[in-house]
Formats: structure tokens, sequence, C-alpha cells
């Protein structure tokens, strides 16, 4: 393993940057009204990167107030499609000038590598930001097939205040698939980032005033998920949250829904995503590849990684080797500031903590840790977690069945298509599968019998903007990414009008 080393560049550019960690309501930074300051951390080291103001239920109703009033006086909410493209367009060019600045906050924020910032959550960020923008004049209502003497039309509007609830995975993406369809929609927006991850969203909502959009349309209120999230989530003055974290919280924003205003809730919570290899997969080391990017790449730190990696049992002990060979070359944790890092640490102690702890549930559960299993040397001041492959794991075992969200691969073998299609489909989770083979027949089954939201036949996690992203079963029921989710922040209108 590598030790931390210093990339000069990077650390001179991460000396200089002062991110801001004040609250953002009405186009203006602001302190939590109670004054309280929580510290973001830098996993990599444990330094405290910013002070960050804590705000509470007083400051979402300050943020949804503000939102609420943008809202009502049409500034955004009524602007032609095409002058708010041409905000959002301006909004996807400034993310990208600020790149380094960008790359820099999440990095020192949650840790990942910066070079997979640089190529890509920011990338991917702006595409998102650049395809919804572009979308925004194709949304359309209709016109009904009733009586000549009768006009019916559908209209399509935006929603009012939504309430994006963001994880700490990709801070500045995870953040960008919800606010850039939800404003492109014309709705206001109080965004609740990570607590772990607090520091882009700032920067994020500074070149939207750049761009062009007009204040109290987008606020931030950075805070702790108890109470600035939940106090979002309960406001009767947000018709839509739109969340994405874990399967506890996902369900708790329906329980808030029911206990206020039955707001809208969409969610996308996370999985325990199969990864099936058989035996007549056409390149064994390609599938190799892609399965260790599926659950080492960003730490393991993804909801779609693919955890659970089923291996027809003729090819076992070949597919294994190679993927520990993939594991231990490809993923090295070291410093992420170094842009040749290919692993950085877990967002935080705490996840360290947790993740430590399944290692060593799957080895009390008799799962044989053929690679990593603890902190790599040398890199004890930072959550760091070598990357971990088990092998003879059975389904049924903790390691397989819950979301460790780190660097910790599982291997199943099964013999067969019917049992691969059985063992992937007996979860609670059902956001993402995939399947290595050279049968067209057998790879299409998959795609029909798997019950996930997102399929990848011969890849993993691949995709782009047109497809939706988004999870069956106990993964939850929002979709990001794609023409729909513009529309699901948008809400219907049947007009009738006798005109004769
Ligand atoms: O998630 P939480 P955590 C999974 C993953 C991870 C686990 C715990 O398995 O190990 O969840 O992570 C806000 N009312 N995923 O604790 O708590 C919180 O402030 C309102 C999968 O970080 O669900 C944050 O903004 N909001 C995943 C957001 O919810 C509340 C990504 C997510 O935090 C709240 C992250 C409350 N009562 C974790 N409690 C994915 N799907 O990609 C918390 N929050």
């Amino acid at each position: 393993m590598t030790a931390v080393s210093i990339n000069t560049t990077w650390h001179q550019k991460a000396e200089k940057l002062k991110p801001e960690g004040g609250l953002f309501i009405d186009g203006t930074l602001l302190p939590a009204r109670s004054g309280k300051l929580f510290e973001s951390i830098n996993p990599a080291n444990g330094a405290t990167i910013a002070e960050v103001a804590q705000g509470d239920a007083a400051d979402i109703d300050r943020a949804v107030a503000s939102g609420l009033k943008a809202f009502k006086s049409g500034v955004w909410s009524r602007k032609a499609p095409r002058e708010r493209m041409a905000v959002m367009l301006r909004f996807a060019d400034l993310i990208e000038a600020h790149r380094e600045e960008f790359a820099l906050i999440d990095t020192m924020d949650m840790g990942k590598p910066i070079s997979e910032m640089l190529n890509v959550d920011i990338p991917l960020a702006v595409l998102c930001f650049r395809f919804t923008a572009e979308c925004i004049d194709k949304v359309q209502g209709s016109v009904g097939a009733t009586s000549p003497d009768i006009l019916s039309y559908v209209l399509r509007q935006p929603l009012g205040v939504v309430g994006c609830i963001v994880p700490w995975n990709y801070p500045l993406l995870m953040t960008s698939w919800k606010i850039a369809p939800a404003l492109s929609a014309g709705n206001s927006v109080v965004l609740k980032p990570a607590e772990q991850s607090p520091l882009s969203a700032v920067l994020l909502a500074r070149l939207f005033v750049e761009a062009g959009g007009p204040e109290g349309v987008l606020n931030v209120v950075n805070g702790f998920g108890p109470e600035a999230g939940k106090a979002l989530a309960l406001h009767r003055d947000v018709e839509k949250i739109a969340f994405t974290g874990s399967v506890e919280v996902g369900k708790l924003m329906m329980v808030y829904s029911g206990q206020s205003n039955l707001k809208k809730v969409s969610t996308e919570c996370g999985g325990k995503s199969p990864h099936v290899i058989m035996a007549d997969a056409a390149d064994l080391e390609a599938a190799a590849s892609w399965a260790a990017m599926g659950i080492f790449g960003n730490q393991g730190e993804v909801c779609c990684a693919g955890s659970r990696i089923l291996v027809e049992r003729k090819i076992l002990k070949d597919f294994t080797d190679i993927f520990r060979e993939k594991a231990e070359l490809g993923y090295r944790p070291g410093d992420p500031l170094n842009p040749d890092t290919s692993m950085g640490p877990l967002v935080d102690f705490g996840q360290q903590k947790r993740v430590l702890n399944y290692i060593g549930i799957g080895k009390q559960a008799g799962a044989e840790c053929v690679l990593g299993g603890g902190i790599p040397a040398g890199l004890e001041k930072g959550a760091f977690v070598s990357p971990t492959i088990f092998t003879g794991v059975n389904n049924q075992m903790a390691i397989a069945r819950e979301e460790i969200f780190g660097p910790v691969a599982s291997i199943i073998a099964f013999d067969g298509f019917e049992e691969a299609v059985s063992i992937a489909n007996d979860t609670s989770f059902g956001l993402a599968a995939g399947i290595w083979t050279s049968d067209l027949g057998k790879a299409h089954r998959f795609a029909r019998d798997v019950e996930a939201g997102m399929v990848y036949i011969n890849s993993y996690m691949t995709g782009d903007m047109q497809l939706p992203f988004g999870g069956w079963k106990e993964s939850g029921n929002g979709r990001d990414k794609c023409m729909d989710a513009l529309t699901s922040y948008t809400q219907t209108k049947g007009v009738w009008a006798t005109i004769g």
C-alpha cells in the first residue's frame, strides 16, 4: 500500500482554498439563527477544513419562506422556458469553469480521489445541468380529444418549493441530479447537503445567482439530518422531498410526508447489487476489471456498487484470481489529493468503523477474507480501509444482505443461470444488476427477470442522462436523470373550457 505522499500542486491549491461554510438564503450567506457551528473534517488526515453553520428548523423556515416568496413572484417559475434554459446553461458553464475548486472541496470533504472528481463527478454534473436545461422547452402539456364545443387541455406546472436532501458519496453529482431538474422545471429549492460534505453546495448556490438565477430560488441549509433535514421534510410549504440516502431515513421521509402535507416523496436508498459472471463470459479479464471498479471505485461508497459478485462455479477459481489481482493493482489507498491515487479514505471515521465491523462479521460467519480486511499500513491517520475480498460467502450472511457502503466484495458461487437469477433477486434491495455472458438470450432474460431498476450487460455502472437512475423494492421509488426526472418535478392540471 502507498503511504500518503505530498503532491505539491494540489496541496498548494488546497492550502489557498477558503470554502464558505454558511447558509445560503435569499441570495445571501448567513450564519445559523442559533449561531451554532460544526466542523467539516478531512477524512484523509482528520484536519478541520472549515467551520460550517449548523442550521435547524428556524433556518429551514427562513429558507422555505424565501423559496416560496420567489416562487409566488413568478420571477423564476413563470420565466419563459428558453430564458430559464439560458440561465441553467450559464450555470453549467460556471460549474465547469470552477472545476478545480469543486474538485478540491469535495475531495477534502469526503475523501474521494481528486482524479475521480475531475474525470467523473464534475463532467457528469455539468452534463446533467446541460441535458436538463436542454429539456426545459421540450416538456409539453396536451390537448384532449373532447367534443367540438369543448377545449380540454393538460398543463404541466412546477410544484412550488422542493426540498432536496442529499448524501455525501457524490456531493456535487447527487446534488446536481436533484437540483438540476427541480430548478429547470421552475421550482424553488431548499437544499440540505449531508453534514459530512457540506461545502460544495454553498459554492453551487453562489454560482446559480452569478448565472442569473434569481435570489431565493436556490437556498442551502447545512446542518444535521434529525434537525435541519427533518424540519425540511415536515414543512407544510414544501411540495416535494427528493431524497437520496439510507433505507431507514428514506422510510422516514414518507412518514414525515404523512405527518405534514402529503408532499410528494422520491427516494433513492442504495442497494446490494448482484454482478453476475457466467462461465460463458467472453472476456474474463474485462469482467474482473469492471467487477473491481464496481465495488472498489469511489471506495465502494456507491449506491449501485456491485457488492455481491455471483460467479458460476466452473470459473470460480480463475475469476477470483484475476479479480484479486485487479483489486490489488488497481485500487491502492493513498492521498486523495495525489492525482495518481485510485482510492481515498472513507467519508469519516464512523464509516470506517462501520465497514471494519462488517469485515469482522464476515470473518466470524466463516467467509474467507482473501484480500485486505483492515486498515492499510502507513495510513492510520485517515479513515482508510483496504480493498477487501471475501470468498465462500453465502447469500444469507449479513455481508451479502446488508449494504456495507465500503470497499468490501462478497463472492458467491452458483451453478447455472436459474440459480444466479434466484440469488440475485433474493434481497430486499433492487437498485442495479449486471451480467457477463456471451449468450444474448441469457443476457436479455436476465434483464427481463432481475428485480432491479438498472441492468448492465457486459459492463457495469454505465449509462448516461438518457436512462433513468433509480431502484425497485427498498432501493426506493424515485428516478434521477432522464426526461422523467424533469417531469417528476412538475404537476398536471386539467383544464375544461366550454367554448360552444
Ligand atoms: O445516511 P442518511 P448516512 C447508506 C449507506 C450508508 C448508510 C448511512 O449504507 O452506510 O446509508 O449513511 C439526512 N430527517 N447510504 O448516515 O442518514 C442526512 O443529513 C431528514 C446510501 O449518511 O440516510 C443526509 O443529508 N433527513 C446512499 C441524508 O439524509 C435526514 C447514500 C442521508 O443520510 C434524517 C448515503 C432525518 N431524520 C448513505 N436523518 C445512497 N443511496 O447512495 C438523516 N438525514
